[in-house]
Order: C-alpha cells, then sequence, then structure tokens
C-alpha cells in the first residue's frame, strides 16, 4: 500500500510541475534531470518498459513489411540454399528467377495488378504473361504464349486479330501484340487425339458397366468432390481438386466413355481451379492430377488439359525450395508455401522419387526446363546418399537431405516406387540415364539378397521389411508391394537380367494367393508370413490389416505379366478378382472399401469409393482383358505410379 502511495505522489509531482515535457519553463534539462532522480527505482523501470515499447511499435508500424508468405519468395530474400543455384542450369541470378517466375508467370492472384500494369502502360514494354501453352495452326508443333508486348502503334486489324488470339489463353481484353515462342519438341499428340475402339469382349464390357456405375453416383452425389462416399451417397474431400473426376479422365477415354468424358472436360475447363488455400500433399496430387491432366493431354490431344497442367506444375515448385532440395511434403496451392509434415521434418522416399516422371514430361511439353531440372535433382541427389544394397530407407530430412538412417526398408508403403520410377524413368528418357538403371538394378538385387524369403511349408515367396535401419527382419507384405512383379517384367522386356522374370512370377502367385485364401477372394491391405514351420497356414491376417481398399497393384502386375507372356491364366485370375470387387464391394451408388476381407458375412463396409479405383484399378482391368494389347504399347507409353500413360521420349 505505501508503495502505491509513493507512486501516485510523485506522478502527481510530475504533472504539477509541467514535469520533463515543460520545455517553455526555461533549463529544462536540469529540471528533467531532477524530476528522473526523484523517481524510484520501479518508477524507473516503468518508464524505460514503456519508451522501449514505442521503439519497438514504431518499429513493428513503420518497417516495410514483409513480402507474402511464399516459400519461395521468402527464399528469395534469404540465405539462397545452394542447391537451387543448379536448378535453372546455370543461369543468372537463379533463385530469384524462380520466384520472379512463379510471381509473375504461374499466380493467378497477380494477373489483375499485371493487367492493371499493362494498362497503363503506352510504350512498347515487354511484359512476362501467364504462361500458356497452344497448338500451332498446323497442329504440328506446340507454341508457348510467353510474352505480351504493349504496343500502340499495331494497327487496328492486327490489333484485334491479336486480341483474339491472346483472349484464348489469358483472357486480356486489351490491346496487345502476342509472340508466340515455338517450342523445341517432338511429341505432339495426334490430331483429335489416340483412337480407342472400345470394348471388345464380355469381361471388358462388364468392367466398363462396372465404371459407369461407379461414375454415375460419382456423378450424382459427388460431383467435382475428391471422392465419393457410395453408401451415405456423400462427397468427401481431401484437396478439393475433384480427384476421382481427374483420376478418371483417362480412362474414360481408353475405355471409350466418350460422352462422360465430354462431361467431365467441360467441368475441368470451368471448375477445376487451383488457387485454392489448402495444403496438398505433392506426391498425390502429382500422380493423381498432374498426372492425369498429361496424359489426358496426349489421349485427347486437348490443349486445355496440358494448359490446367502447367498452372498446377508452377504451383507445386515451391516444395522443392527447402535447404536440402529434397522436397516438403506439402503445399498451399494459393499462398504457394511449402512445409514439412506438422510432426516431422521428413519427407517420404517413394513421395519425393515419385514425381520425376511427371515433371519432365510437364517441361517436355511447355518447353519451360525448370520442372524436369527441379525434380531430376532430387534423384540425382538421392542417388549419391549411402543404401543398404540400394536398398532405401523410408524417411528423407528435407533440411540435411540424409536419410533417417534407423527407418524402416520396405518396397510396401513409403518406399515402393522409389524402385519403380528409378526404372520408369529411364525408360521415359529412352534408357539414357545410366545411374537410373544402375540404382534399379542394385536395389533389386537388394531386395532378392536382404528382404525376400520364402515360406517354410508352402515356399511361397514373399518380401518382408527391415527395421531399425537393416537389423530386424519382419515378415510383413503389403498389398501395396504386389506392384512389383509387372515392374519386374518391364524391366526384364527392356533388357534387365532374366532372373528378375522368375522372381517376379513367384511373388506374383504369392500375391495371388493373399487374394485366393480369403473367403471374400479379396486381399486385406497387409499380409504375414510365417518364419518358421508350426501349426496352420503359412499366412496370417492382422485383424487391423484386414481392409481391402481397392487397390489396384495385383491388376497391374497381371496386366504387365499378360501383355509380356500373354498367358491366359492372368486374365483368368483377374477376372476372380473383379468379380470379388462386384460381389463384397459393388453397392448401390457405387463401390466401397471395406473393413475385412476375412468374413463374407460381415465386411464391414467403409463407405469410401478411392480415385486410384477409377483411375487404377478399373484401368488395369480394362487392359488386362483386351484382345489387341496395343492399343497402349509399352515400347511408346510408361505408365505412371497411378496408371496414368505418358510417352517415352527418343534418346
Ligand atoms: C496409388 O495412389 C498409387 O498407385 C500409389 O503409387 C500407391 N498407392 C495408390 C493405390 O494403391
Amino acid at each position: 500500500m505505501t508503495g502505491n502511495k509513493y507512486v501516485a505522489l510523485n506522478f502527481s509531482n510530475t504533472e504539477q510541475e509541467g514535469g520533463g515535457l515543460n520545455y517553455q519553463a526555461g533549463k529544462p534539462r536540469r529540471r528533467l534531470w531532477r524530476w528522473w532522480k526523484q523517481l524510484s527505482r520501479f518508477q524507473r523501470s516503468v518508464a524505460y518498459a514503456g519508451f522501449f515499447s514505442i521503439i519497438l511499435l514504431a518499429l513493428y508500424l513503420f518497417l516495410p513489411s514483409p513480402k507474402p508468405p511464399s516459400s519461395l519468395t521468402s527464399v528469395t530474400q534469404a540465405a539462397v540454399p545452394h542447391h537451387l543455384d543448379s536448378l535453372m542450369g546455370g543461369q543468372k541470378s537463379l533463385v530469384s528467377d524462380i520466384g520472379l517466375e512463379l510471381e509473375s508467370a504461374f499466380r493467378p492472384s497477380r494477373l489483375e495488378e499485371y493487367i492493371k500494369k499493362v494498362e497503363t502502360t503506352t510504350s512498347s514494354n515487354l511484359i512476362l504473361a501467364p504462361a500458356s501453352v497452344k497448338l500451332s495452326p498446323d497442329g504440328n508443333e506446340l507454341w508457348m504464349l510467353n510474352k505480351v508486348e504493349v504496343d500502340e502503334r499495331v494497327d487496328k486489324h492486327q490489333e484485334s486479330e491479336v486480341r483474339d488470339e491472346a483472349q484464348g489463353d489469358i483472357g486480356l481484353d486489351i490491346p496487345v501484340s502476342v509472340q508466340l515462342t515455338p517450342l523445341s519438341r517432338k511429341k505432339v499428340p495426334p490430331k483429335g487425339g489416340v483412337h480407342f475402339p472400345g470394348p471388345t469382349n464380355e469381361r471388358q464390357e462388364a468392367v466398363v458397366q462396372g465404371l459407369k456405375h461407379a461414375w454415375t453416383g460419382y456423378r450424382r452425389f459427388a460431383w467435382g468432390h475428391d471422392h465419393l462416399r457410395p453408401i451415405s451417397a456423400k462427397p468427401q474431400d481431401w484437396f478439393s481438386l475433384g480427384l476421382t473426376l481427374v483420376d478418371a479422365l483417362d480412362t474414360l477415354l481408353i475405355t471409350g466413355l466418350q460422352e462422360e468424358f465430354d462431361k467431365a472436360r467441360a467441368w475441368v475447363e470451368k471448375n477445376l481451379i487451383f488457387d485454392i488455400d489448402k495444403d496438398v500433399n505433392l506426391f498425390e496430387v502429382t500422380i493423381r492430377v498432374l498426372g492425369g491432366l498429361l496424359s489426358t493431354y496426349h489421349l485427347s490431344g486437348d490443349i486445355l488439359f496440358l494448359n490446367k497442367a502447367v498452372d498446377l506444375g508452377g504451383r507445386l515448385l515451391p516444395c522443392f525450395a527447402s535447404p536440402s532440395g529434397v522436397p516438403f511434403s506439402d503445399v498451399n496451392l494459393a499462398t504457394r508455401r511449402a512445409h514439412s509434415p506438422k510432426w516431422s521434418p521428413d519427407s517420404t522416399t517413394s513421395e519425393i522419387t515419385t514425381i520425376q516422371l511427371e515433371f519432365r514430361e510437364l517441361s517436355r511439353l511447355s518447353g519451360d526446363p525448370t520442372f524436369e531440372e527441379t525434380a531430376a535433382k532430387v534423384s540425382e541427389h538421392v542417388h549419391q546418399l549411402p543404401k543398404t544394397e540400394g536398398l532405401v530407407p523410408i524417411y528423407i530430412n528435407t533440411n540435411t537431405g540424409q536419410f533417417r538412417s534407423y527407418s524402416t526398408i520396405t518396397l510396401g508403403a513409403r518406399g515402393d516406387s522409389y524402385y519403380e520410377y528409378l526404372l520408369k524413368q529411364w525408360l521415359q528418357t529412352g534408357r539414357t540415364i545410366d545411374y537410373l538403371r544402375n540404382d534399379y538394378l542394385e536395389g533389386i538385387a537388394g531386395a532378392m539378397k536382404l528382404l525376400a524369403r520364402r515360406t517354410p511349408r508352402s515356399n511361397l515367396q514373399y518380401i518382408g521389411e527391415l527395421l531399425a535401419g537393416g537389423k530386424d527382419f519382419k515378415p510383413k507384405m503389403d498389398h501395396l508391394t504386389c506392384y512389383l512383379p509387372g515392374t519386374l517384367i518391364l524391366g526384364v522386356h527392356n533388357g534387365m537380367p532374366k532372373e528378375h522374370l522368375k522372381f517376379a512370377e513367384d511373388l506374383l502367385y504369392t500375391c495371388y494367393q493373399t487374394y485366393a485364401q480369403q473367403p471374400t477372394f479379396l486381399a486385406p491391405e497387409i499380409t504375414y508370413f510365417q518364419l518358421q514351420e508350426g501349426e496352420g497356414s503359412d499366412t496370417y491376417v492382422k485383424s487391423n490389416d484386414a481392409h481391402n481398399l481397392l487397390r489396384p497393384e495385383f491388376i497391374e502386375s497381371l496386366w504387365y505379366m499378360y501383355y509380356f507372356t500373354g498367358n491366359k491364366t492372368y486374365q483368368d485370375w483377374g477376372w476372380k478378382i473383379f468379380q470379388a470387387f462386384e460381389k463384397y464391394t459393388k453397392v448401390g451408388n457405387g463401390y466401397t472399401s471395406i473393413g475385412n476381407v476375412r468374413n463374407p458375412l460381415n465386411t464391414r463396409p467403409r463407405d469410401m469409393m478411392e480415385s486410384f479405383f477409377l483411375g487404377e484399378t478399373l484401368k488395369y482391368l480394362y487392359l488386362l482383358f483386351s484382345d489387341d494389347q496395343t492399343i497402349l504399347n509399352l515400347d511408346e507409353w510408361v505408365f505412371n505410379s497411378e496408371a496414368h500413360p505418358l510417352p517415352i521420349h527418343e534418346a
């Protein structure tokens, strides 16, 4: 209490005297000093605190504010990670170049600002326009619309012609002359796209009926959403990018569902907008959406899909601006802020190595090398990291660029498609990049040596996992691993060792058993194998792993095996599985994941139809039952990890 009085008295004194603020009252400094000396220590502290607060407030208010939260933009202002120096092939001021590209070339929110700038410009200024690609009038070349020259001297006739051209691509109603840069690339889709005959036999017809059934439910109850919940007849969203619709575009073309495709195309044109304030996963969006758009562009010849892909690609690029160049897992498509998952600075190895096919194709099509070079750097980086006999741990640190050495080694979840894309990138580039082939060979040799085992009784070949950085073996195989037989035979067809074929056949048989041994004839998500001979079966399923998500991997492998061997047994296996899908997963408005493959009387439907069911599973089934395998020739096309075919480039 005493203290309080003391404080009050002193402050009132100050006020009566006019305090140090009364500069008119003569000798102000001495008075100020006396007044200051009269203050208690506490009062002086308060005064200090107030003073510093005012300074801080002033700094906050008057210093220039930082740029918007684009991760790449902030990289341009902060220290430049050295790996980015080479992203642009050694061009000057590299990171700021990327920043500029992203800011001006790919960012629709800048468009208005850009238009204003153009409208007020009177002289002939070159301004970088949003990247946009169009076909040349003869349809034989791609042109990139990348510069807009404001020139008021353009004569009226020429002006309106040019304006029409420009509006088609970027929607500017201003006097511009447009410079179209022809791209030096060859793979332009045939005019009108690739022709597909539609189903030619009963099994294919049945798959098309299944696709129509799934599509109708999606169209009625989840149109434009990521997924359909087929039982509750409700939509489900993950990234809000119309995943099912985009994933299914090329399946609709391949199966000859033109009407359905046309409606989907109209949705893409109007509603597939990437300027959404939402975090998305780089890998998932790359394989499903970017891959889907690029493949649909090739199969349809419709430039709309390429332009959407260019827009999306630019928005995904900030992921690569991590300290090590190992991409962050997530990015906000509107703000372009990229980051790791909230719980860890690590990215997933298979994710960061399963984006290169798509980014490369985007560069080849758009004429902008940034995509290919940026993604290829990641593969090159992973190539020079130490591995366990060619095998990689499933986590990698985005700061250091090093593997999390104690993480699991597996060809299942989070490891799988690292091996797949080594081979497929090598094929895509005309078998020219040796390190990809060598890493693939090493990885498969490592898997055969350290991960492949046989069960004691029935001699089933399977691939297990290494835990704790390689110390412990776990006899567990994800359904995801069943992609491997398909990749192996694709490799053998392209000159990989013959022993890979035997390994592929044996594994394929085991995968088939994971289906055949269940009373539903559907495989669980994960199967375990006995290490020692004991009672009961060589395989077992834990109740948490007994679900089936309508995944494609085994059907995918069946198709590759049938494609290269012509052995109709593979078609028959696929037909049995298709019938099981019909029996246990088909519901009124589509197909549903189920929670339990072990009990046909209680499959525990999960009310979810994943986009890959239309993008992959039904597509691979349709191709598997095809009489004419050359409709998509595997010497000309390489399928991405989400079953979207992309062209193989010449060496
Ligand atoms: C798909 O999205 C892709 O095939 C991916 O590579 C792995 N998993 C799913 C389907 O199971």
